[in-house]
């Protein structure tokens, strides 16, 4: 299909696409080297098309948004203006966050594309790595600060209220967050055609969730967060499929769900595909105890992601803070009375308000990934249905645990939290 200049592209359409632009087509190789290109597409994601082009002088990434929702077909149509999201919020977390957001070369409108960074192998999508059974050593200092500095220097601790509603505005996303609506807080919940499960292994377990009427007043009360409180810029998909990895670098891809939203969601989506891999390890090892150091990792890289993630906050919020509308240098400044304690008890107010919600979110994340539409590859790579099954209600019952508990009962600390997943 197309209009107003569109046109999908394959292959060979992108590499005369790239020709004809100088300022990308100098990145592969010279003009009468371009018979020469080579052009393959890539993407493994929900949405979209990616298509890596390489040549003598290097490589480029061009992602292409069709109007539609790739994994289902034009049956689910999807707005190009994602494409203006992802780049500007490319830009935006590249400025917050310049060594874990790949450099954009090219918006193009019309085309619904971006050109980016090609993160060449070694780099590899998290999850890939997490599945085959790798561990990141710098992970957790990686996640933490991306997450600091992107919802950090987004929030109204940091802008002026003109800014921030300015900028509220500008990331104003409404088919992306309801596709989140709809698949992540209602489907999961409800007798949904698009939901899929391990059947009939799950039936009894998904039948349980769906007449849970705790369940379906926290994950109600999510939307509504979700919906109602415009507090940073998310990332808005920052699962394990949005992060590419090597031994020592850390990459965040794919913001095409940005908008202004609650902290919570991005760090609890994070924190919720760690803990899917990790149920989903047991069911990936050739021997048992084969993955135990990969299990290890992977608790202390939740731990270490959310008190990383804290502490980075309070230090930018400590340093930066004073220049924003929400706690102002004359309440919280050194020079107000008791500025100083007040500082400390706001920060630490705040932080448990996110953590609690974090825990919540993480629950409805950890669901939806083993009953909604979109399922995660930890999973679905286990072969054996039995031993995946086993694998999925332990997650779907830490899962309902978080969504429902929150922060509440044993549940109070990441270490806690980290510890009831391992027992
Ligand atoms: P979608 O929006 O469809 O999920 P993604 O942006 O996640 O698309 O990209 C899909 C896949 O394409 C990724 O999983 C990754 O393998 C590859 N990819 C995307 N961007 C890049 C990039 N800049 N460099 C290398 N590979 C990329
Ligand atoms: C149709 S649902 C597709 C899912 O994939 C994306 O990456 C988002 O997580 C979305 O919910
Ligand atoms: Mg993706
Ligand atoms: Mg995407
Ligand atoms: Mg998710």
């Amino acid at each position: 299909s197309s209009s107003g200049g569109f046109r999908a592209l394959d292959c060979e359409a992108v590499k005369h696409y790239v020709a004809a632009r100088p300022g990308l087509q100098q990145r592969v190789g010279p003009a009468d080297s371009v018979e020469s290109w080579s052009v393959r597409e890539v993407g493994d994601g929900n949405i979209n098309f990616v298509f890596i082009v390489e040549g003598p002088a290097g490589s480029l990434c061009v992602k292409q948004a069709l109007p539609y929702v790739r994994c289902v077909g034009e049956s689910w149509p999807l707005t190009q203006d994602r494409v203006r999201i992802e780049s500007s919020a490319l830009v935006e977390e590249a400025a917050c966050c310049p060594d874990h957001v790949p450099a954009v070369y090219l918006y193009d409108k019309d085309m619904a594309i971006i050109a980016m960074r090609y993160l060449a192998p070694p780099f590899l999508i998290l999850r890939r790595g997490l599945v085959a059974g790798a561990v990141y050593p710098r992970l957790a200092e990686h996640l933490a600060a991306f997450l600091a500095g992107t919802l950090f220097h987004t929030s109204l601790i940091k802008l002026d209220s003109t800014t921030f509603r300015q900028k509220v505005a500008q990331y104003e996303n409404n088919e992306m967050c309801r596709l989140t609506e709809q698949v992540i807080f209602t489907e999961p919940y409800t007798a949904a055609k698009n939901n899929r499960w391990t059947s009939p292994q799950l039936d009894a377990d998904v039948a349980e969730l769906q007449s849970d009427v705790a369940a379906r007043v926290a994950a109600s009360e999510l939307k509504g967060l979700f919906c109602g409180r415009p507090q940073a810029l998310l990332h808005g998909d920052l699962h394990t499929g949005s992060i590419m990895v090597t031994d020592t670098e850390t990459s965040v891809i794919d913001p095409e769900f940005a908008f202004y939203g609650p902290m919570a969601f991005d760090v609890g989506k994070i924190l919720a595909n760690l803990l899917l891999a990790y149920f989903a390890s047991d069911g990936l090892e050739g021997a048992p105890g084969e993955r135990d150091a990969q299990r290890a990792w992977l608790l202390s890289c939740f731990r270490d992601t959310w008190t990383g993630f804290a502490a980075a906050f309070s230090r930018l919020w400590s340093e930066h803070g004073s220049s924003g509308d929400l706690y102002p240098a004359g309440l919280t400044g050194p020079g107000a009375p008791c500025g100083g304690e007040v500082l400390a008890a706001c920060q630490a107010s705040f932080l448990a308000q996110l953590f609690h919600e974090t825990v919540q979110f993480m629950g409805a994340f950890v669901i939806r990934r083993l009953v909604g539409i979109a399922h995660v590859a930890d999973m679905d790579s286990i072969s054996d249905a039995d031993v995946r099954a086993t694998c999925e209600r332990r997650a779907l019952r830490f899962g309902r645990r978080l969504l429902v508990e929150g922060s509440r009962g044993g549940l109070a600390s990441i270490e806690t939290l980290a510890e009831a997943a391992a027992a």
